[in-house]
């Protein structure tokens, strides 16, 4: 039967009407239906050995426009659509998006999962269902409130399965059951992504915001993501949160293994493990702990087989994100394992007692990336740099042990999601130029540069911009209730908001511009400067920052002076399906890390595909992307990596300094307290962080920030010459290539999993 005649029958049957005559919600929901059934119609993929893929975090945004892409039918059930006059446009705002992951730790796992099922691989997902997930962000009086994300609904597409276990803490036990949620392969079978919840829990512990009883475990532990960890009871929830995912995935994989008729003994060759950085770093003493005391091994035998099991993915070089427990807590919450964790310490320790690897230090406290490491038969870092750092300084004890235990594998994005779901315009504009092939192997855009001069392509591509600039503009009127210029330059810097990133050093900025056009020095080309961040409810200075964003926000825009050079805009709840509006119609990403700080980025990595000029530092992935494009075809400015190391090594980096030395950064630093900020902001947030910037600035925005300044103003002149800019654009589209999840994964399957 035809697709349309399907489609129709399915209406028929579940409303008693044609497509034509159902509402919005009921056209939803037929279409829901109706994927879902074409979804059962594939294959799953199976293998002789299995990946599990555990993360604390799955951002994988909305399922419904992607499903359809994958299954090859979207452009089908578009024009069904169109035809009875309906948009799947529209279709797609019913579905609310998933809220299981904060950033781009989640977000890598969601690319991860669609190439995984993409290419075929025998591989899961394995996490937590967070009820309501990370919380779902709104601003008062331009300061950022957290309330709950009320994502789940009757029509999500978790299936509840029946497999369900018991998860025994020191203190109770409680009874798990598995949900599952299904990748589309494109244009291959289904994978899974199994998502736990705890049986009691209760989400009526919550009010209107995300404040709960901490203490509560049966009833909290899957409530939310990351709950403030600012105390000792939100640390000991994370614990029992980990140890409840891990513990589950545990039993998983051995009941798996069972049922496939494998010798455990055998595990690593039938099973590995992909840990995610150190959220499920417990699976090692907990599969070892399961191995010696059900399954009659011998010590020696179980740490050998599981350290041949699991691998270890690290995403960060932040000391404050390499997770460190105190023993006293995991004494407290899963008591069983300590011995097994005491056991794996002593074997390092008797070989070895360079205080610096110990699993256990000084303290008592437990270095979870440690544990990966030496038991664990791979590491790796998620960008050139990144991985040269960890051999070089933040590891370097450990590649000494172990140099044939590192690699890198450099990460990379979904193009089904980061271009054929989010742009179509552009995706149509390749398949029209290039052909299709460029969907199965993205290496194939490269075939883009034979049109580097080719006008008609040129100024197409230039209609598509525009054109996707027209959609945020719409959008954001609507949502935001902000009217912004499609003629301006849209400058985007959207990603978690933390220090290291940088966030302040734009906002310092947007200041210095400000006030050069207060005194008359009015900009060529009118600029929109565009942020998106989410700060941890828990992280006071990354309050203050969105706080300073939101303050310039109302003095610019409403300021008739200014605002025709210069707006700003701090979208509300940046997520998923935001980017997925943003990144198609940004002109310039912003992508100025310290250097040394950021693993790799990978927002970086879908601006270049969509058409966007990287102003950054020699960063993450920053520097491959620079390899990639030449000098010429991107913008990069400050301190180098190794520079930065010093500085923290000699600890002689002095902000004031900066300011006292600097009139620019003066002035711009200044306003942060001036009457001007004050009348409309919040005294003990602008002083918090103007104090923080001129005695602490542990992130050195200060030392870049003239350079930033120079540079910006260059990319922006540059934006006037059209010609220039729309090859500059073709360049890092043709090389966006290499940045596919595709090649990622591959390479993970060739070095660390061997699947197939
Ligand atoms: O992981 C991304 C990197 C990015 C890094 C991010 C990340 C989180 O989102 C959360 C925790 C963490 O340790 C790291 O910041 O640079 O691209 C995926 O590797």
């Amino acid at each position: 039967m035809e697709l349309r005649d399907r489609f129709e029958k399915l209406s028929a049957k579940l409303y008693g009407r044609p497509v034509r005559q159902c509402t919005e919600a009921e056209l939803f929901h037929t279409l829901l239906v109706f994927t879902k059934e074409l979804m059962a119609d594939k294959k799953q993929i199976t293998g002789e050995r299995k990946l599990y893929y555990i993360s604390a975090e799955f951002l994988i945004g909305k399922l419904l426009s992607n499903n359809l892409i994958n299954l090859g039918v979207y452009d089908e059930i578009e024009k069904v659509l169109n035809e009875s006059g309906k948009s799947i446009a529209m279709l797609e705002n019913l579905e609310p998006e998933p809220s299981l992951g904060n950033g781009g730790l989640g977000r890598l796992a969601a690319c991860f999962l669609d190439s995984i099922a993409s290419l075929g691989l025998n591989g899961c997902g394995v996490g937590l269902l967070y009820h309501f997930g990370l919380f779902k962000q709104i601003f008062n009086n331009h300061l950022q409130n957290a309330v709950r994300n009320e994502w789940i609904t009757d029509q999500s597409w978790l299936t509840k399965t029946d497999l369900s276990f018991d998860v025994k803490f020191g203190d109770r036990t409680v009874r798990s059951t598995m949900y599952d949620i299904d990748v589309v392969g494109y244009d291959n079978g289904i994978g899974k992504l199994h998502l736990f919840d705890v049986n009691s829990v209760d989400e009526s512990l919550v009010g209107n915001g995300i404040d709960f009883d901490k203490n509560n475990i049966e009833k909290n532990l899957t409530l939310f993501l990351y709950p403030d960890d600012s105390d000792e009871a939100g640390h000991l929830l994370r614990i029992y949160q980990q140890y409840f995912m891990v513990s589950n995935a545990a039993r998983l994989i051995i009941k798996d293994m069972k049922d496939a008729g494998h010798d455990l003994h055998e595990l690593h060759k039938y099973a590995v493990v992909q840990i995610n950085d150190t959220h499920p770093t417990m699976v090692i003493p907990e599969l070892i702990r399961i191995l010696t005391q059900e399954e009659y091994f011998t010590m020696d035998d179980a740490i050998e087989v599981v350290s041949k099991t699991c691998a270890y993915t690290n995403h960060t070089i932040l000391a404050e994100a390499l997770e460190k427990w105190p023993m006293s807590y995991l004494e407290k919450v899963v008591p069983v394992l300590v011995p097994i964790i005491k056991e794996l310490n002593n074997r390092i320790r008797k070989n070895n007692p360079d205080p610096v690897i110990q699993i256990i230090d000084d303290e008592n406290k437990v270095h979870m990336a440690h544990i990966d490491i030496h038991y664990g038969f791979s590491t790796n870092g998620v960008a050139a740099i990144h991985t040269d750092i960890l051999k070089d300084s933040e590891l370097s004890h450990f590649y000494k042990l172990y140099p044939e235990r590192f690699n890198n594998k450099t990460n990379g994005i979904t193009f089904r999601r980061w271009l054929l779901s989010c742009n179509h315009g552009l995706a149509k504009l390749f398949d029209e130029t290039i052909g299709t092939g460029y969907r199965k192997d993205a290496t194939e855009l490269k075939k883009l540069l034979d049109h580097k001069d080719d006008q008609v392509f040129l100024d197409k591509l230039d209609e598509v911009k525009k054109a996707n600039k027209q959609a945020f503009v719409d959008y954001v009127r609507k949502t935001e209730g902000v009217e912004l210029d499609p003629n301006s330059v849209f400058d985007v810097q959207v990603k978690r908001l933390h220090e290291y990133k940088r966030q302040q050093m734009n906002a310092l900025y947007i200041i210095h511009k400000y006030l050069e056009i207060k005194a008359g020095k009015k900009p060529e080309t009118p600029v929109t400067c565009i942020f998106g961040a989410k700060a941890a409810p828990a992280y006071v200075i990354a309050k203050d920052i969105i706080h300073l964003i939101l303050v310039l926000q109302e003095i610019i825009n409403k300021d008739p002076e200014v605002s025709p050079y210069l707006k700003v805009l701090m979208v509300t709840n940046y997520n998923v399906s935001y980017a997925e509006k943003i990144i198609p119609a940004c002109d310039i990403s912003e992508q100025i890390s310290l250097a040394s700080k950021e693993a790799s980025g990978t927002s970086n990595m879908k601006f270049m595909l969509n058409g966007a000029i990287t102003l950054g530092t020699d960063d993450g992935a920053n520097v491959e992307i620079h390899d990639f494009v030449g000098d010429e075809n991107i913008y990069i400015f400050g301190a180098k990596s190794d520079e930065v190391i010093e500085h923290y090594k000699k600890a002689d980096y002095v902000s004031r300094d900066i300011y006292n030395k600097s009139k620019v950064v003066k002035d711009a630093v200044d306003f942060i307290v001036s009457d001007k900020a004050l009348q409309v902001g919040n005294k003990e947030n602008l002083e918090r962080l103007y104090n923080d910037i001129i005695n602490k600035d542990w992130f050195m925005a200060l030392l870049d920030l003239e350079d930033y300044i120079a540079k910006k103003d260059e990319i922006l002149k540059d934006y006037a010459d059209r010609e220039k800019w729309k090859r500059m654009v073709v360049v890092n589209m043709a090389n966006a290539g290499f940045f596919s999840s595709d090649r990622t994964i591959e390479e993970y399957n060739k070095d660390i999993w061997k699947l197939k």
